[in-house]
């Protein structure tokens, strides 16, 4: 998955959400450089095969953001393992990844996977509820970047604001710090000149929602970062 350090744009497309053939054409030949395929709920293997049979014919990396262990399919190009690095449970930073290479260890394709540290920032996102997050302090976010880069080795730090804009300030500082572990930032990109003003700090953005809000906003966070 070394491949992730050369994106800088990706849009990610929930499989609990329709799109159109022509959306999803439009999607794929809008020059951004990956689809992650993700989402909190209803995510489950029947939506989430489909989705990739219909991005299979495109020249595109395809990645699975594996959120449910019985949605895991065969197929992708990668995959994404987050760790929820401010839940309140261990669960989410360790107990689901260890019940998954229980059982599947055998036939996990190990360089097919990254592992992401996860900083949910947003406490209205879904997935802050349902992971049982903790908002960070700014120092606390800090932290776990560090922690991400220094102690845990790991190839992604994304700063996850889902669904609402974050603080440029807060991710220019994080990006500072970073020297190894990629930054990803996502989280209401919702306009080029939002794009650009995170990709000023971040390695890569992921622009999620806006896609199924307005297909000509979403087509601009490319130009912004493709310039
Ligand atoms: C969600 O970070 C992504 O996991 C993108 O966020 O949907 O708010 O663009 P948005």
């Amino acid at each position: 998955m070394d491949l992730l350090r050369t994106w800088n744009h990706v849009f990610k497309l929930d499989p609990n959400k329709p799109i159109s053939d022509c959306d999803l054409d439009i999607i794929c030949r809008s020059g951004t450089d990956a689809i992650i395929v993700g989402g909190t709920d209803g995510v489950t293997f029947e939506n989430v095969t489909d989705l990739l049979e219909r991005l299979e014919g495109y020249d595109l990396p395809l990645i699975l953001e594996v959120s449910d262990m019985e949605a895991i399919a065969p197929g992708f190009d990668g995959y994404l393992i987050p760790m929820v690095l401010n839940s309140q449970e261990k669960r989410w930073m360790f107990d689901i990844q260890h019940e998954a290479i229980k059982e599947y260890g055998d036939i996990i394709p190990w360089e097919d996977l990254a592992v992401e540290g996860y900083c949910v920032l947003n406490p209205e996102a879904k997935v802050f509820k349902k992971t049982n997050c903790r908002i960070p302090e700014q120092e606390d976010v800090l932290a776990y970047a560090k922690m991400c880069e220094q102690l845990l080795h790991l190839p992604v730090f994304y700063m996850e604001y889902s669904g609402t804009y974050g603080d440029p300030e807060l991710v220019q500082r994080i990006s500072s710090e970073l020297k190894e572990t990629t930054l990803v930032y996502g989280g209401g990109i919702t306009s080029g000149a939002q794009a650009e003003e995170m990709f000023a700090y971040a390695d890569v953005i992921v622009v999620g929602n806006i896609i199924y809000e307005d297909m000509n906003r979403a087509l601009e966070t490319v130009r912004a970062v493709k310039r």
